[in-house]
């Protein structure tokens, strides 16, 4: 089985898992995350597999402008009057999924640092 395969990410992005798409673009998917941590919480993926931030800023600068572009739709299409976009990277960060990804959280009030 190929990495795109077995990534469930990519299986996502083609349609082969159901998920609540909220926005797209291009080069990314938006849809919500199956775990909510806030009332608003969307995971926004490049479209193409790579496994984490830094691999999704080595593919391309457009690639990476994209997810940032719309994560930044979709706070806006929530409403959020504020929003915090995290890209948990490497498992002691807490990234479980590795294919490169954004939260969106919001909705509620965020505290400061994160746990
Ligand atoms: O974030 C990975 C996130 O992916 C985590 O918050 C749960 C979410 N997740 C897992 N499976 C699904 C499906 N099938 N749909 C939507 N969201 C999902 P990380 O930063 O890697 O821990």
């Amino acid at each position: 089985m190929s990495e795109t395969e077995s990534c469930l990410f990519c299986r996502i992005v083609a349609g082969q898992i159901p998920a609540t798409v909220v926005a797209e673009s291009v080069n990314s998917l938006a849809f919500r995350d199956i775990e909510p941590g806030a009332p608003t919480h969307v995971l926004v993926v490049p479209r193409r597999h790579v496994p984490d931030l830094a691999g999704l800023a080595a593919a391309s600068a457009a690639e990476l402008a994209d997810a940032v572009a719309l994560a930044a739709q979709v706070a806006d299409d929530e409403g959020l009057p504020g929003y915090r976009v995290v890209a948990n990277t490497g498992e002691a960060a807490g990234q479980s999924v590795f294919h490169a990804h954004l939260h969106v959280l919001g909705g509620r009030s965020l505290t400061w640092p994160p746990g």
